[in-house]
């Protein structure tokens, strides 16, 4: 089994990993806080307790956004501890455990307004996604702070719904998949099976007619309360099952559809369920899907779901990127996604993708100062696009905290015999061989990852190391031994008797690089992306007069290093460029003549970094002579 090390095992993490954990500490996580007191998400789990009714303030699905910031601040709390938000975190779990029923039902919007309602409509109501979300919370406050308190909520809601659903009572499952995921990881911090099963059960009989959302959908007294919600479920007014994933068995369904969000962490869990009952139809069944998605509808950063209409997906290489939604939770549950995928077959391809997200599009979606976020991340932008510090529908903010906060989850792995690096992250790790494993490294900003141990191993253990998709030169420089490494699934893999005084230096050289898409993404046609490493990069301006759109890439001349650092430290390039001369025009329209184009640059920072000054004009996909 290969298992993501645990935040406990962080002795330190510095680096580009750090500073963002820096932020979160001293002001993502506080900041995200006082949107959740002052928009009356934390006020409706006291509405609750207090026996109130009818005062429910703001989405209905809003008791997550409690749930995943909770989740974040424990991770954060755990590795750059602050009294503030130990503080906060306390006032969290007390606000929760005083709205629970005594049933164990824990739902603030059905419980101040819509009591009737309960259980009533689970592709639409989030009840099960919700309390998902309270479990993953539960469980990180038990492993990482050994705290039970949620747990003990967690466990009474979650028997709560077995007495109403399971194999033996009625078919049952949430609109909005998350629970799955979430049940797993109880199993995992508890031992306690049930939990897993409860998901393996949820998973088997999705997709199958007919749908228990089928009836949810016609009935009359929920109905109106559901209208809007249910025009993104219908297709010509039937229920075609295709936006929550419920169109087929996971088993026979081959491509992405329906919303982006909901499809990741569907599949995640997916993975999970496959490889704890080694079931090769599902996982099968599943990397048919992932490989439509990356080989026809996920954008260069990694984004994925392309419109905002069902916030997902439409049709194969439609990627516009004006418009394009890839919300950054969709980013999120990708990187999930991919790491359950590693996970379940030991595969690095699986980590190639996870990591595009994560370095692009997940990160564009956070300012570097993590108080300001992105919900969509398009590709293009003309003027028109802004971070906020939190939105009406505030699933992005908490979700990047709980993302980040437990980075070392999607880059670290232990199985009994071998140590797996997906990309190196600064810092101190303690492995259960008994070695401390660190590394010394700037990445993303360059390739080079100094490698050393400390203490004893009470077993021998591999080190593997991925190779990343986009490397092509990889230099090793490991004085103790001559042997080379040896290459399975993507990765290096280094047999050696680890000590004190082992060091390994390994550089996966970067050097600027241009893309193109296939010629079916249309809007890229005649156009360039540019990377570095895992990093894309993107072009920007604050004038109109210097946008990257009024530009052409002169291919004439190679991408030159400028000398001067983007936001994040990463180095910027430059190309020489046409441009589309704007003086003396005036005339809206004129009859075209030869025009000579003005000689000059394009600068190229990272994508996660643009917007840094406020809204701009900005591409990723560049025109190209
Ligand atoms: O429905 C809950 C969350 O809100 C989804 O995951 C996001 O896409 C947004 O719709
Ligand atoms: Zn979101």
């Amino acid at each position: 089994m290969i298992c993501p090390l645990a935040l406990s095992q962080v002795q330190k993490i510095d680096g580009y990993w750090g500073r963002y954990l820096d932020e979160l500490s001293s002001k993502g996580i506080l900041s995200q806080w006082d949107q959740i007191v002052s928009t009356g998400r934390l006020e409706n789990f006291y509405r609750v307790a207090r026996g109130e009714s009818g005062t429910h303030e703001g989405l209905r699905f809003n008791d997550s956004d409690l749930y995943k910031w909770l989740e974040g601040a424990i991770y954060v709390q755990k590795l750059r501890p602050n009294p503030k938000i130990a503080e906060v975190i306390e006032t969290s779990i007390k606000a929760i455990e005083v709205a629970q029923a005594e049933d164990g039902y824990l739902f603030t919007l059905v419980q101040l307004n819509k009591p009737n309602f309960k259980w009533r409509n689970l592709v639409n109501m989030h009840e099960m996604y919700c309390l998902g979300h309270l479990f993953e919370a539960a469980v990180a406050l038990k492993q990482e702070l050994n705290d039970d308190r949620l747990m003990a909520v967690s466990i009474k809601a979650f028997n709560h719904i077995a007495s109403i659903y399971g194999p033996d009572k009625k078919p049952g499952f949430c609109g909005h998949p998350e629970i799955e995921l979430a049940l797993y990881r109880m199993t995992e911090a508890t031992s306690d099976k049930r939990f897993a099963e409860f998901a393996d059960w949820m998973i088997d009989i999705r997709g199958h007619r007919p749908s228990p959302f089928e009836a949810e959908i016609e009935d009359p007294e929920t109905k109106d309360y559901f209208r809007a919600a249910n025009n993104l479920i219908l297709k010509d007014g039937k229920y075609d099952g295709k936006y929550a994933q419920d169109d087929k068995p996971i088993r026979e369904q081959t491509v992405i559809v329906g919303h982006s969000v909901r499809a990741a962490y569907l599949y995640a869990a997916a993975a999970l369920s496959a490889a704890r009952r080694n079931d090769k139809e599902l996982l099968g069944a599943i990397e048919t899907i992932w490989n439509n998605l990356t080989e026809r509808r996920m954008y260069i950063t990694g984004g994925i779901g392309s419109t905002g209409d069902n916030e997902g997906f439409t049709d194969d290489y439609d990627l516009p990127n004006l418009n394009a939604y890839a919300e950054t939770c969709a980013g999120i549950a990708l990187a999930m996604w991919g790491r359950r995928m590693f996970e379940a077959t030991g595969q690095s391809d699986y980590l190639d993708v996870a990591e595009r997200v994560t370095l692009n599009g997940v990160l564009s979606g956070v300012s570097q100062d993590t108080t300001l976020y992105y919900y969509d991340n398009p590709l293009e932008s003309r003027k028109t696009h802004g971070r906020a510090p939190w939105f009406l529908c505030a699933c992005c903010p908490p979700n990047v905290a709980r993302f980040v906060g437990s980075i070392v989850q999607y880059n670290l792995w232990e199985s009994d015999a071998t140590v797996y690096i997906g990309s190196p992250i600064d810092g101190e790790f303690r492995l259960s061989c008994g070695l401390t494993l660190k590394m010394e490294t700037k990445y993303p900003l360059d390739g080079v990852v100094k490698i050393s141990f400390t203490g004893k191993s009470s077993r021998p253990v591999k080190l593997s190391i991925r190779i990343p998709e986009w490397s092509d030169e990889v230099n090793v420089d490991f004085p103790e031994s001559s042997e080379g490494a040896e290459y399975e699934g993507g990765f290096m893999v280094f047999n050696h008797h680890w000590t004190s005084s082992t060091t390994l230096t390994i550089d996966f050289e970067m050097n600027p690089k241009m893309h193109k898409a296939h010629p079916h993404v249309i809007d890229n046609v005649g156009r360039l992306a540019v990377s570095y490493g895992p990093t894309i990069y993107c072009s920007e301006s604050l004038e109109l007069e210097s946008a990257p759109q009024l530009k052409v890439f002169d291919l004439a001349e190679e991408l030159r290093e400028t000398g001067q650092k983007a936001i994040d430290g990463s180095p910027v390039f430059q190309a020489s460029a046409l441009l589309e001369p704007v003086s003396p025009y005036t005339e809206l329209y004129r009859e075209f003549s030869d025009e000579d184009p003005m000689a000059g640059t394009i600068n190229f920072i990272p994508y996660r970094t643009w917007n840094a000054k406020g809204p701009s004009f900005m591409q990723v996909w560049l025109r190209h002579n």
